[in-house]
C-alpha cells in the first residue's frame, strides 16, 4: 500500500495505530484501553484529561494569582512549560487553537502541490514531490500529537476540521494551476513556514518546540528543492521562465497573507508573545521573509507584483502596496477559491480511509474502543 496513502488514512478520525499503541497498559497479561482514548498522545507520552484540569474554562483574571505569577516567572526564565504542568487556561486554549490550525495546515497543505504527483515533468521530480508531499502529511501528524497533550482530541480536531470550524492556513485555499506553482510553494511557502516555525521553535510550550524542531530539518530540504526547481524553471526556455513569473504573481498576496494579519488586525499575538509562544509579530516575520527572499527573487530576474516595494533606506523596513486584506479574511472564513474542494477532498479521505483505520485497530480492539 502506498505509504502516503496510509499516512492520510491514519489522521483520519477514530483511534490511530500510534494513539492506541500510547493507550495500552498491561494488567494481567490482558490489554487494556482508557476510556478515553483520545486523552493519551503518543508525542511526548503525556496523558491529560480534561477532567484532570482544575482551571478547565477559567478566564486568565479568574486564575490563582501565584499560580499565575510563578507560571509566568518560569516562562520569563525561558524554561519549557510541559503537559503536566500548571498553566493557565487561556495559554493552553491558545495553543489547543494554534497547534490545531498548525497541524489542519499542513494536511490541507499537501493537496495543491499533491495534485501535481501524477503530472511530474519527470520520475525524478515525481520522487522529490512525492517524498516532499508525504513529509508535510508527517508533520500533520506530530502536531496532532503535540495539540492532543492539551487535552483535545484528534478525532475532535478532525472533526472541526471537516466541519469547518477549525481554520487552515490560508494560502492552500488557491489552487495549483501549473506545474511551476509547485516550485513556487516548495521554494517560497516553505520559506515563509521555515521562518514562522524556526522563531517559535524558541517557544515556551515543550510539545510544540519539540516537533517544530524537528519539521524545520525536512522544511529545509523542501526549500532545496524548491528553490532547484525555481532555477531550473527560471533558466530555462521563454515559456518556462513565463510560467514561472505567472505563478509568482498568482501566489505573491497570499504568501503576504500568510504571515497572518498586520499586527494592528492581529488578535492574539500580544498574549501569545507575552506567554512566548510567538516569539515575533506577524509583521516582523512578514518583514524577515521580504529581507531574505525579494533579493533572492530579483536575483534570478524574476519581479514581485507590487509596484511600491522597495525598502526603506532609513528604517530598513520594506515598504509595501496592501496585499488586500479583505480578501484574506474572507479566504480564511472559507470563502476563498478552493475552500469548498480542499475540505471536500478531506471528507473523501476520512471515509475512504475508515477501512485501512479499521484493518490496522489491534484484533479485539472493538470491545473496549468504539469504532469511529
Ligand atoms: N491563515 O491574531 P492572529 C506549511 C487567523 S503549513 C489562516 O494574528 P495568531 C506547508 C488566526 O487563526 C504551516 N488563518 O493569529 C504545508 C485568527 O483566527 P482565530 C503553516 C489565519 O494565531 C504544506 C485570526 O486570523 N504554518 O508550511 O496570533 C506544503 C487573527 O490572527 C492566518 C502555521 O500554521 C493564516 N495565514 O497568528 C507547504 C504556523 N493568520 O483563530 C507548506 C502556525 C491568522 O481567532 N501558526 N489567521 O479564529 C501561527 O504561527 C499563527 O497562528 C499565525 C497567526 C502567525 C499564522
Amino acid at each position: 500500500m502506498p505509504k502516503l496513502f496510509l499516512r492520510c488514512s491514519l489522521l483520519g478520525k477514530g483511534p490511530s495505530l500510534g494513539v492506541a499503541r500510547g493507550l495500552k497498559r498491561r494488567t494481567n497479561d490482558r490489554l487494556e484501553l482508557s476510556e478515553k482514548p483520545y486523552i493519551c498522545a503518543m508525542y511526548g507520552n503525556h496523558v491529560v484529561r480534561p477532567e484532570d484540569i482544575e482551571n478547565w474554562g477559567r478566564k486568565v483574571h479568574e486564575e490563582d494569582p501565584e499560580k499565575l505569577a510563578e507560571f509566568e516567572a518560569r516562562i520569563d526564565r525561558g524554561e519549557k512549560i510541559e503537559p503536566h504542568d500548571w498553566m493557565p487556561f487561556e495559554y493552553r486554549r491558545q495553543l489547543i487553537r494554534l497547534i490545531e490550525q498548525h497541524a489542519h495546515s499542513e494536511i490541507i497543505g499537501a493537496l495543491p502541490e499533491g495534485t501535481w504527483i501524477t503530472r511530474a515533468p519527470n520520475f525524478r521530480r515525481k520522487l522529490a514531490l512525492m517524498a516532499k508531499v508525504q513529509d508535510e502529511v508527517g508533520h500533520a501528524q506530530l502536531l496532532y500529537s503535540a495539540a492532543e497533550t492539551l487535552g483535545k482530541s484528534r478525532e475532535a480536531m478532525i472533526n472541526d476540521l471537516l466541519s469547518g470550524k477549525s481554520k487552515y492556513s490560508n494560502i492552500f485555499n488557491y489552487p495549483a494551476k501549473t506545474w511551476a506553482d509547485t516550485a513556487i510553494i516548495a521554494w517560497l511557502v516553505d520559506a515563509g513556514a521555515i521562518i514562522n516555525q524556526t522563531t517559535n521553535s524558541k517557544g515556551s510550550y515543550g510539545p510544540y518546540v519539540r516537533a517544530l524542531e524537528r519539521i524545520c530539518w525536512e522544511e529545509s530540504f523542501h526549500l532545496k528543492y524548491g528553490y532547484d526547481s525555481v532555477v531550473y524553471l527560471a533558466t530555462g526556455t521563454p515559456r518556462q521562465r513565463a510560467m514561472l513569473q505567472d505563478a509568482l504573481n498568482r501566489w505573491w498576496r497570499p504568501l503576504m497573507h500568510f504571515f497572518g494579519p498586520p499586527d494592528q488586525q492581529s488578535l492574539h499575538t500580544e498574549k501569545l508573545v507575552r506567554w512566548k509562544v510567538k516569539l515575533a509579530t506577524n509583521d516582523e516575520m512578514r518583514q524577515q521573509f521580504l529581507d531574505m527572499y525579494v533579493p533572492k527573487i530579483w536575483e534570478l530576474g524574476l519581479t514581485v507584483p507590487d509596484p511600491i516595494l522597495h525598502k526603506d533606506p532609513e528604517t530598513g523596513r520594506w515598504i509595501y502596496a496592501d496585499p488586500n486584506w479583505e480578501e484574506f479574511w474572507q479566504v480564511i472564513n472559507g470563502n476563498g477559491p478552493c475552500n469548498k474542494e480542499r475540505l471536500a477532498v478531506r471528507r473523501f479521505a476520512e471515509e475512504n480511509g475508515r477501512w485501512v483505520r479499521d484493518a490496522l485497530r489491534p484484533q479485539n480492539a472493538h470491545y473496549v474502543t468504539p469504532l469511529a
